[in-house]
């Protein structure tokens, strides 16, 4: 699949700003709070490629929340994205992997009538090898649109479907940005000599079954048997060499999905024994990149039922997640509820 099928000359902003269009009696309002949040992906995308040059690299003293080792890059990318959405008046909370509970906006700002929540660095652990990392990131409108007070943890604590946009930025060969507000998903790619985010493939479809599988093997002894025979299945001959598939897993989740929504396949992180809701958060991982499959066509579940319609609970929260071509993430649904034919032998 050629990674990219349009040479129309679009930025980010005015293609968000074209599809402002498509909502009567739109602000603008959403455009700006996109506009600003573009700003932080764009500072991040350069810092990150410095840095092997500067000193973001390497581990703070300090942990995250999750008691994770923070790399000075994850804690500065938080920064920034806090720094550019704090005063913009779009927004009446945030929430970040890197901080404990909700983020107010200072008392000095508007408060809006959206939430953010965001990734601010996944796949930390790949910083210092060179690997795929990225930003993910989540809106909302809050549940009153006429409140100008504080958002709650209410407003932030939505299932999945209510997103008004989500995507992420992949900072890998090239930087881009795969974004969704609803009406399918646009992929920009960032040029850096004149620092925008140009539109390099509309309207992306994930092929309805693929020839990868992306999950940690490592875990197969961890795994329960219904996936383990999954797993087996895809690694079988087939005779009608659909199969075996080939594993592909770079330990960054937004890298692995990217993959797999150009060429299709499925993305895993399933439950095991040592993780027994798996490890991707669901509220600023799992429900953003589930809304960009679902909108490139494909399915995205915790192996049992569709993850965007999960009624979260808190904020770091964890999710099993199946994800991918939409054939690939039905044969696994039939095997984690056992009713699979090649059960049935
Ligand atoms: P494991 C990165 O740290 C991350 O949160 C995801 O981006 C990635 O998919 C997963 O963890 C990798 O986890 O256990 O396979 O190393």
């Amino acid at each position: 699949m050629p990674i990219f099928n349009t040479s129309k000359l679009v930025t980010i902003e005015r293609h968000i700003a074209e599809e402002q269009a498509f909502y009567a009696g739109a602000t603008g309002e959403f455009s700006r709070l996109m506009r600003d949040l573009t700003l932080a992906l764009r500072i991040i995308a350069r810092d990150v490629r410095r840095a092997g040059l500067s000193d973001v690299l390497g581990i703070t003293d300090s942990q995250n929340v999750h008691g994770e080792q923070v790399k000075k890059l994850d804690e500065y990318a938080n920064d920034v994205i806090f720094r550019a959405m704090d005063h913009g008046g779009h927004l009446c909370a945030m929430a970040s992997e890197e901080s404990e509970g909700i983020i107010k906006i200072p008392s000095e700002y508007r408060k809006g009538k959206y939430v953010l929540l965001f990734d601010p660095l996944d796949g930390s652990s790949n910083i210092d090898v060179n690997a795929p990392i990225g930003t993910i990131f989540s809106v909302y409108r809050r549940l009153d649109s006429n409140a100008d007070t504080d958002g709650t943890e209410a407003d932030l604590l939505q299932p999945g479907y209510k997103q008004v946009a989500a995507g992420y930025c992949c900072y890998g060969s090239s930087t881009v940005l795969v974004y969704t507000s609803g009406n399918g998903v646009d992929v920009f790619t960032f040029d850096q000599t004149i620092g925008e985010f140009l539109l390099t493939y509309e309207k992306i479809k994930i092929p309805k079954r693929g020839k990868y599988y992306s999950i940690n093997e490592g875990n197969y002894h961890k795994w329960n048997t219904r996936l383990q025979q999954y797993v087996n299945y895809l690694k079988m001959p087939s005779d009608d060499k659909q199969r075996p598939y080939s594993l592909r897993y770079i330990g960054t989740a937004i890298a692995d999905v990217h993959r797999t929504l150009h060429y299709g396949g499925i993305f895993m992180y399933p439950a095991d024994k040592s993780a027994p809701v798996g490890k991707l958060r669901l509220m600023y991982e799992v429900n953003p990149l589930a809304m960009i499959i679902e909108q490139a066509g494909g399915r995205a579940t915790d192996g049992f039922g569709r993850v965007l319609q999960q009624q979260p609970i808190e904020i770091h929260q964890r999710v099993p997640v199946f994800m991918g071509s939409e054939d690939d993430v039905l044969e696994a649904e039939a095997f984690m509820q056992n009713r699979h034919p090649s059960q049935q032998l």
